[in-house]
């Protein structure tokens, strides 16, 4: 929790910048110098303007509508990923952007794909896939579906879709 605080508190500072003063500087410096307790303080920095973070990474909800490979290649292009979700935390974090953003629950793509082998699920960012959330018998692949959204259906739940569907994304990448 400390080092919560500390890093809430550096990109407070530093989002005022042209307001910050000489003091606040010192502080922040002071606790960057400090040996020990603050080691991930000293690795962190906040995240771009417009990104939001959630439990240590940063997200981006993307309104324009992509296909999901070209949606990967968008966040690509913003040194991301399409987001993979670990947690019920995350997933719920996620969501909670998405409607501060959209007043809404639009279906939404992030990075899950079963492409290479039909029913094992990966991660674009390469991290394991062990959480999911999926809706009541999805993924079913109805169709051909490799690719995974968010907020499907009435439960707001996961669901394997078509790649070539045109949809909202979310981005996501490491401080
Ligand atoms: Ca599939
Ligand atoms: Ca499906």
């Amino acid at each position: 929790m400390k080092t919560l605080t500390v890093t809430a508190l550096l990109c407070a500072v530093m989002a005022l910048t042209t307001a910050a003063t000489l003091s606040e500087v010192k502080d922040v410096q002071e606790a960057l110098e400090k040996p020990g307790e603050h080691q991930v303080v000293e690795r962190s920095t906040c995240c771009p303007d417009g990104w939001r973070m959630i439990n240590g990474r940063c997200f981006l909800y993307v309104k324009q509508l992509m296909n999901w490979a070209q949606a990967e290649r968008n966040c690509q292009s913003m040194g991301a990923n399409l987001a993979s979700v670990h947690q019920a935390l995350e997933q719920d974090e996620i969501q909670r952007m998405v409607t501060d953003i959209t007043n809404g629950h639009p279906d939404t793509w992030i990075g899950g794909s079963d492409a290479e082998m039909e029913g094992v699920w990966l991660w674009s960012d390469g991290t394991p896939f062990r959480f999911s959330y999926w809706c009541s018998g999805e993924p079913n692949n109805q169709g051909n579906e490799h690719c995974l959204e968010m907020n499907f259906g009435d439960n707001k739940c996961w669901n394997d879709k078509e790649c070539d569907t045109n949809r909202p994304s979310v981005c996501a990448k490491n401080i």
